[in-house]
């Protein structure tokens, strides 16, 4: 695979991805921007099943807006600890206050930090944009859909978990 293919995740012809089809994938989705993660959240449950995860294997939840979205992923967590991985779907728009920087680093401070401590692929599909344009450019429009490079992630990190625990 060429380096920009492995870069440009949203420009997917699906390539061989070695993990068990049988994984169960929680999707967090902030219902601030709905219209954008809405997009997003199309993009990640279609690549899913394009690869091969099960519809009924593929559980969405919605939080308030995206500051919500690490205590989202970690009560999915808690819920169902048969979930394998989860996709933190949001969309921050920069308004003229200093919120977004508040909300964007926490955001992405938050999802790390549940990602590490359940050990499991927490993925970060976060647009976080100067304006709605920008959004709307990475929620399907000509900068591709973020949505499906998370899923996309999400299937690389869980394959490589699958190649390490298989390692004798
Ligand atoms: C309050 C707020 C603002 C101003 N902007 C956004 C945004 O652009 N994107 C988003 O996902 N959420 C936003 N929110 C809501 C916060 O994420 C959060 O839901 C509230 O501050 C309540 O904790």
């Amino acid at each position: 695979m060429s380096q920009e293919k492995k870069k440009n995740l949203s420009e997917f012809t699906p390539f061989s991805i070695n993990f068990n089809k049988k994984i169960r994938i929680g999707i967090v989705v902030s219902e601030w921007n709905d219209r954008i993660t809405d997009s997003l959240l199309l993009g990640a449950c279609q690549t899913l099943l394009d690869y091969g995860v099960l519809e009924e294997n593929i559980i969405v939840h919605h939080v308030p807006g995206s500051f919500e979205l690490p205590s989202g992923a970690d009560l999915l967590y808690a819920a169902d600890p048969t979930l394998d991985a989860v996709i933190c779907i949001g969309c921050i728009i920069q308004g003229e206050t200093r919120h977004f920087e508040f909300i964007a680093q926490a955001v992405a401070q938050g999802i790390m930090r549940v990602g590490l401590d359940h050990r499991k692929p927490t993925i970060f599909s976060v647009l976080t944009t100067n304006d709605m344009q920008q959004a709307e450019d990475r929620a399907g429009g000509v900068h591709g859909n973020k949505g499906v490079e998370g899923a996309v992630s999400c299937l690389k990190m869980l394959a490589l978990r699958q190649e390490l625990d298989e390692k004798p």
